[in-house]
């Protein structure tokens, strides 16, 4: 069936299955190593990449590629490649893109995991400058003859800090240099930096995509011909997407629509319940009036999402509040049904030295709030009674 011109929840479900006349609706978990030749010859074609098909699934696997087919429809790109962790999406992406003396710009405000990998770049001879992307000069001026790669998480983990995705893109191009934007926060439904100019997606799909918190998983999305690369370099590293794990996401993914719908209108309620509490300094979200990049939002993005950073008034509220959450669940991770908390000073960026890390407005102040499926009130009421002096 062509799906060309069907909305973004019947790609969702649709799009990518192989389902055929009475055999399984559902595209099945082919938990299987490798896949058998015909014959010699047909063996030979495969290898030698003459002939598309099944080899091996630390290549291509019938069930990850459901999962591949159905992303880079949604994120509209011309295809993807799966891994086994947003963090190996991100690192295939770069080392297909870059080789030693080459330079790569990006934001200084990235989920730690991230900012831990551009650190380590160097070791490889690849030089990063890491600059505020949401100041447009800021990325002009850090362009070198050597920039090949600009990298953006927008919004930020954590901040919220957002960047200019078609602006940057087009500083980039100017230059020669790619864009890889880190969509994992908004989900295409949200956001789809392709259409924005972005020259490659990732995802961490462990978030939204899958958006159940049982498993771990990441994505590329990009031209054929960067996919393609990818892919080479890739299964020469290893980090092939499991197909059970692929086959979770998929099925996640067809619900996204619905539960970014349900994300963004509990996030909206409890950020607006957190403004006006006595104990909060601060409640960045996008979907506030008093967000700082408003304008930019409703520019690039078509929802607000789920994702909240919350600044509170005095640090030695953080460990109180963390503590007393009895709903709200005190972990790492986002995207998924339960409401996640965490405090990123001291958990998923604590990675990053502390005066950069304060520079960079992730401060000890600072709680991340990963809004999850309940019932708002519910939601609200239990970080109401966590904030009780
Ligand atoms: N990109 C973003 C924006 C992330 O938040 C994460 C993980 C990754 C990439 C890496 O993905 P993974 O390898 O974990 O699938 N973020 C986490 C976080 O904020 N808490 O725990 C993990």
């Amino acid at each position: 069936m062509n799906l060309k011109k069907s909305g973004f929840s019947t790609r969702a479900i649709h799009s990518g299955e192989k389902s055929s006349e009475n055999g399984p609706m559902i595209t099945p978990i082919y938990q299987t190593a490798p896949f058998t030749f015909k014959d010699a010859a047909h063996g030979a074609r495969l290898m030698s990449g003459k002939e598309k098909g099944y080899v091996y699934s630390r290549g291509l696997n019938p069930t990850t590629e459901v999962f591949e087919e159905k992303i880079a429809d949604l994120e509209g790109g011309e295809a993807a490649l799966s891994q086994a962790s947003g963090m190996a999406a991100i690192s295939a992406a770069i080392l297909t893109s870059v080789k030693a003396g080459d330079h790569i710009i990006t934001d200084e405000v990235l989920y730690g995991g991230t900012y831990d990998l551009f650190v380590d770049l160097a070791k490889f001879g690849v030089k990063v400058s890491f600059v505020d992307t949401s100041e447009l000069n800021s990325v002009e001026n850090a362009i070198l003859p050597q920039t090949k790669l600009v990298f953006l998480e927008t919004p930020a983990n954590p901040t919220m800090k957002l960047t200019d995705i078609k602006a940057v893109s087009d500083i980039a191009h100017e230059k020669g240099a790619q864009v890889v934007v880190d969509n994992t926060y908004m989900t295409p439904y949200f956001q789809q930096p392709l259409s924005l100019g972005a020259d490659v997606v990732v995802h961490s799909a462990t978030k939204y995509l899958n958006g159940h918190g049982d498993t771990i998983g990441g994505v590329i999305v990009g031209s054929s011909e960067f996919i393609s690369a990818a892919r080479h370099t890739a299964k020469n590293i290893g980090g092939a997407l499991s197909p059970f794990n692929a086959w979770l996401i998929t099925r996640g993914m067809k619900t996204l629509a619905v539960r970014m719908d349900k994300h963004n209108s509990n996030a909206l309620e409890v950020a607006r319940f957190l403004e006006g509490h006595d104990r909060v300094a601060r409640v960045i979200y996008p979907g506030l009036s008093n967000f700082p990049q408003k304008v930019l939002a409703g520019k690039q993005m078509k929802g607000n999402g789920g994702m909240i950073a919350l600044v509170l008034k005095k640090t030695s509220d953080v460990p109180l509040f963390l503590n007393a959450l009895k709903l709200c669940t005190l972990a790492v991770s986002l995207g998924e049904t339960a409401t996640l908390v965490q405090h990123p000073a001291t958990m998923t960026h604590a990675v990053i030295p502390v005066e950069k890390r304060l520079r960079y407005g992730i401060v000890d102040e600072l709680v991340r709030i990963s809004v999850g499926l309940e019932d708002a009130d519910d939601i609200i009421s239990d970080v109401d009674k966590a904030l009780e002096p």
